[in-house]
């Protein structure tokens, strides 16, 4: 390495350590997990909650920054908690790459990386009242440092084709992109990348934001305790950055929720046990409430005040346990501005779809001018499998207009929006195709180095003396590529982190180990019997993966949310039927596809997505409904790390909890 090279690399390793590092806000936070005693549907029980709340706090943070959650572990039961910064990672060499490819020589690359950071930290530093006051003569306005920049860069570099829109989106790229979380201690699921916190001990969590923007959320990732323990993560944009749509008067977070009368934990083990579907649940939920159409339950009911002419955001996180669901606002149509901590292009429906684990930012105008009129939203189940059962139930809430001359709300019963039907695929499937990511790529999708493709299947296991509660006395199971995955009893980080043998296998299948007509009715009941192991796949730091997931006929056809941890990716294609190798990339959006971390795979078909493994760690990848996950449709993808110091996963925290 030459001399030159070391004393950028010092300056910037520099640069870094005072403005990044020191200057940054960093939050703590507590989160006490304890029981309370809740009322719902006319009976009380106990529920676990954080701080006592149902839903949980939401969070608000900035992007880019870093928070710190300490867990204590009031309750009686073992838990761990997962945040949704999906986690958008990219250095700062890809950027050069990206943007600065023509600048040719060593040099202009470097050159390139100084003012970068120094632009960047500049930019952190002009957030800091300590930084106004020490130096008020360099705080210009943020313009013209952006302008300066710019050109500076431009007059330097041979980047000729470098436009001010350019520039801008890169600022975006560059200031929160700088970050590798590469932090996968904190990512929470028990036996994956942590031991459960146990009654009495705690951990502190450290959640490093990088690019995302807009709606998250944080829940327990342990047995089925996120039933109760979950809550929103709102992050909004860096101070002076605007939205990419107009600013709305008031963020509302709606999160939805699934209420059962029983203990969670009941259910749970009934379902265990009895080798069937678990129970359905009583109520769905819109912030904790179920809404005037169930019991007991008129007086609580969410309501939002709002004023004519005003525009508000809703914050929608899906938080349900075991249904996708449709949501609506009477009279009403809905802007999608946001999905997953990623802008997405507007688009303007009556309806949406939202899948367990999935965010939607929505915007919608108070434009209704009927006097005391009251509008529901509402949500229920979208459902397709034939037979499954599921809860039928609508949860609501009301939206009234305040101000309203003095109109007598409380005697005007609310309109109901209309919501697809249980099984409409199609209306499901129109909203899903129709979103679009908003930015440019962050990473080019135009070819990828490993497809992993995948079926996701339920499946049965045979039970003594067909003493279950499945279909024909079996155990009802499920898999990927036939693999029903088991939890280890060490987590699979700390197994890999320290090279513990035993714990887990390397040779998930790339492919499905039999090839079969996946999507057919009339499939052979030989098939549906997976194997049990804890097998993992292998992916090499920095390359784009694409996986393909392939929904199967196989005891019954239904649709996936599939979640990857450490990552938004691209949502490339999907259909129905089995995938085909040969035409189905063909129709592929490598344009615009949006930025999520679960994507809906249709019943009987599939879904493409493609992201890159920039963030070296242990992701877990399974379906975000409860009862598939419990049953064994998930694996993990162990990214490895890079060559560089930066590019490797950190260093365990000192205290990590013990199995
Ligand atoms: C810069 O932006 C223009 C549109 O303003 C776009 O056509 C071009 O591809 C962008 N260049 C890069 C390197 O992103
Ligand atoms: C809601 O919209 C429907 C159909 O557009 C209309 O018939 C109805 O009067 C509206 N209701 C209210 C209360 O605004
Ligand atoms: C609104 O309606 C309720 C119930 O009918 C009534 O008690 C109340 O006086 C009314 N308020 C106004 C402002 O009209
Ligand atoms: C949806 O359900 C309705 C009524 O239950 C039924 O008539 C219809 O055939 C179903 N559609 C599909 C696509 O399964
Ligand atoms: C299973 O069947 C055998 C023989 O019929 C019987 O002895 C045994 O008790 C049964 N086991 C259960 C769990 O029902
Ligand atoms: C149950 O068993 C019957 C008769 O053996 C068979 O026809 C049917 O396909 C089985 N059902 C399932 C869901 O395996
Ligand atoms: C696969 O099964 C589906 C549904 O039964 C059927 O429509 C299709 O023709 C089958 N494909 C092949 C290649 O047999
Ligand atoms: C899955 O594996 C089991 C056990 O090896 C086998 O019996 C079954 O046929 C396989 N099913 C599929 C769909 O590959
Ligand atoms: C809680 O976690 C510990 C450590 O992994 C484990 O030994 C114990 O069985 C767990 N308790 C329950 C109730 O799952
Ligand atoms: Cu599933």
């Amino acid at each position: 390495m030459g001399c030159r090279k070391i004393v950028l690399l010092f300056i910037i390793s520099l640069a870094k350590f005072v403005f990044c590092e020191t200057l940054l806000r960093i939050r703590q936070h507590e989160f006490f997990v304890k029981e309370a005693s809740y009322t719902r549907l006319c009976e009380t029980k106990h529920i676990l909650t954080v701080n006592g709340q149902f839903p949980g706090p939401t969070l608000y943070v900035n992007e880019g920054d870093t928070i710190y959650v300490k867990v204590h572990n009031n309750g009686r039961y073992n838990i761990t908690i997962h945040w949704l910064p999906p986690i958008i990672a990219f250095g700062i060499n890809d950027l050069l790459t990206l943007h600065g490819s023509r600048a040719s020589s060593r040099m202009g690359k470097a050159i390139h990386a100084v003012v970068l950071v120094a632009f960047w930290s500049i930019w952190k530093m002009r957030n800091e009242v300590v930084f106004k006051q020490a130096v008020p003569n360099v705080a210009k306005s943020l313009d013209e440092i952006k302008s300066m920049a710019f050109l500076w860069v431009k007059s330097r570099s041979k980047v000729v084709s470098l436009t001010w829109e350019n520039w801008s989106r890169f600022n975006l790229g560059v200031l929160h992109g700088v970050k590798q979380p590469r932090n996968p201690w904190s990512d929470g699921p028990e036996y994956i990348t942590q031991c459960p916190i146990q009654p009495g001990d705690s951990f502190n969590y450290k959640v490093i934001f990088s690019m995302e923007v807009g709606t998250l959320w944080w829940h327990a990732h342990s047995d089925w305790s996120r039933a109760t323990v979950h809550g929103a993560i709102v992050v909004h944009p860096q101070p002076g950055e605007q939205y990419p749509f107009p600013k709305p008067h008031e963020e509302v977070p709606i999160i939805l929720g699934e209420w059962w009368k029983k203990d969670v934990t009941e259910v749970l083990k009934e379902f265990l046990a009895s080798g069937s579907a678990p129970r359905d649940s009583d109520a769905y939920t819109i912030n904790g409430q179920p809404g005037d159409l169930y019991p007991c339950s008129r007086q609580a009911t969410f309501k939002l005040n709002v004023e004519y002419g005003k525009r508000y955001i809703l914050r929608i996180v899906n938080a349900v346990m075991n249904e996708i669901l449709f949501f609506a606002i009477a009279n009403h149509s809905l802007t999608v501005v946001g999905a997953d901590g990623s802008y997405t292009k507007q688009l303007t429906k009556e309806y949406v779809v939202i899948a367990p684990g999935q965010t939607l930012d929505c915007m919608f105008e108070a434009n209704q001018v009927r006097p005391g009129a009251r509008y529901y939203m509402a949500a229920r189940a979208y459902s397709s499998g034939s037979s499954v059962p599921f809860d039928k139930t609508t949860t609501t809430g009301i939206l009234q207009y305040g101000n309203g001359g003095g109109s007598n709300l409380t005697t005007t019963s609310p309109v109901l929006p209309s919501l697809p039907h249980y099984n409409d695929t199609t209306a499901a499937f129109d909203f899903l195709a129709s979103l679009r990511s908003l930015n440019q790529l962050l990473f080019s999708i135009s070819a990828y180095d490993t497809r992993i493709y995948s079926t996701i299947s339920i499946n049965t296991f045979p039970c003594k003396n067909n003493s279950c509660a499945g279909p024909n006395g079996t155990r009802l199971s499920a898999s990927m590529n036939n693999i029903s995955f088991e939890h280890p009893s060490v987590d699979i980080l700390k197994a890999y982190h320290y090279q513990i043998g035993g714990v887990y296998g390397t040779h998930f299948p790339r492919v499905p180990p039999l090839y079969y007509n996946f999507t057919s009715r009339n499939l052979p009941a030989i098939l549906q019997t997976p194997k049990r192991a804890t097998k993992v796949m292998m992916i090499e730091y920095n390359t784009i993966v694409e996986v393909v997931f392939q929904g199967t006929a196989l005891v019954v056809g239904l649709d996936h949310p599939m979640h990857l941890h450490g990552f938004n990716f691209y949502v490339v294609g999907w259909g129905f039927g089995n995938f085909d190798e040969k035409k189905d990339p063909m129709k592929y959006n490598l344009v615009d596809p949006p930025f999520r971390n679960t994507v809906l795979v249709p019943i009987n078909g599939w879904a493409a997505i493609r992201f890159r493994a920039s963030n070296p760690g242990v992701w877990y990848l399974h379906c975000h409904l409860e009862k598939h996950r419990t049953w064994g449709m998930d694996t993990v993808f162990i990214v490895k790390n890079g060559n560089q110091d930066q590019d490797r996963m950190l260093p365990p925290p000192l205290h990590m909890p013990r199995c």
